[in-house]
């Protein structure tokens, strides 16, 4: 039975061959099996498949392209902020380099430095290019020096800056035990057994503070009281105490730069009211007698932007001014925030 029905299809092949009605095409349908409805079908799937292959590598590729195109545009316009930023240091320098008379240097209300008086407040805020940069000045005099400041003066300011009493103890006995030789502990201080416990060890300083900064070291003292912060999720605020320090100077403050705060700190909260009520009367060229300072080191923090704003850089120095000349004691490429 088998052998009849293979027989029979194997004529009705061979009539088709004779048979001039059948197309070629048919014939190598038949023939090959390649263009049967189900075997056309899986060749449609497999050209969407590569369609749809294609189509994913393009997108991929245009993507990637798109990202490079930003990271290069952000590299570009980080670089001309960063460029923007030391201009206004250059501008900084050229204006404590010429100023006539240093001595008569002070504050204004917004406790903005003017270092040449017959200038008046100064702009500091400049557009160049594609964008801006904007600096400020402080004469370092004018802050408490961290090396030489006392327990009382450290508690002051920080308790000016909003850090609450139970915390005062740890960090001003922990700047004393940063700042000392010895590995013994202040009462409430930190030695190299706490700072080589944390998940990132490092040694206690046991020596000066070569800058403000080193005090984020410090045991108890966060980013928020250090920058200052705006409410955080215990609902505290803090001031930001970076501006209240130095190390460098003798550590006799000048009365006419220094801010309210240093002034507490150092003289007392009436002596530093009356101080305050001096400058106000503009009498800020009558040098209280033990109070002359010849200013000598200067801050400047200065920020470049780019055009929209959205790229910023800021970069800190210190000048100590010697006759004519300027020289940089302390360089920090890249200050947040
Ligand atoms: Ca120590």
């Amino acid at each position: 039975m088998m052998k009849v029905q293979s027989l029979r299809k194997h004529k009705k092949i061979s009539e088709n061959k004779d048979n001039p009605s059948v197309s070629p095409l048919d014939k190598e349908g038949i023939k090959g099996g390649l263009f049967t409805d189900q075997t056309g079908g899986v060749a449609l799937i497999l050209v969407i498949w590569v369609i749809v292959v294609l189509v994913a590598i393009v997108g991929e590729f245009s993507y990637s392209m798109r990202t490079e195109i930003n990271i290069t545009r952000n590299f570009k316009e980080e670089e001309e902020a960063y460029q923007l930023a030391l201009a206004g240091i250059q501008q900084a320098k050229a204006e404590i380099l010429n100023a006539k008379d240093m001595s008569k240097m002070y504050v204004d209300g917004s406790e903005i430095l003017i270092i040449d008086p017959e200038e008046g407040s100064p702009e500091r805020k400049y557009n160049l290019g594609n964008g801006n940069y904007q600096y400020t000045i402080t004469d370092e005099n004018g802050k408490l020096n961290l090396n030489t400041a006392t327990i009382e003066q450290l508690r002051s300011i920080f308790m000016n800056s909003g850090v609450e009493s139970t915390e005062l103890d740890t960090i001003v006995d922990s700047i004393f035990d940063w700042r000392d030789t010895d590995d013994l502990h202040m009462l409430n201080g930190a030695e190299d057994d706490y700072y080589q416990s944390l998940d990132r060890p490092y040694s206690s300083k046991d020596g000066p503070f070569d800058s403000p900064e080193e005090l984020l070291l410090v045991k108890g003292i966060t980013p928020g009281i250090f920058y200052g912060s705006k409410k955080d999720d215990e609902g505290k605020t803090f001031d930001g105490i970076v501006k209240y320090f130095t190390v460098y100077g003798s550590g006799v403050i000048n009365k006419w730069t220094a801010p309210k705060v240093v002034l507490e700190a150092a003289f007392g909260p009436d002596e530093a009211n009356n101080i305050i009520a001096q400058r106000e009367a503009g009498q800020v060229n009558v040098p209280t007698a033990g109070s002359k300072v010849v200013p000598e080191f200067f801050s400047i923090v200065s920020s470049g932007k780019n055009a929209d704003g959205t790229i910023k850089r800021t970069v800190k120095t210190v000048v100590q001014k010697q006759d004519d000349t300027l020289e940089i004691i302390y360089w920090n490429d890249n200050i947040i925030g």
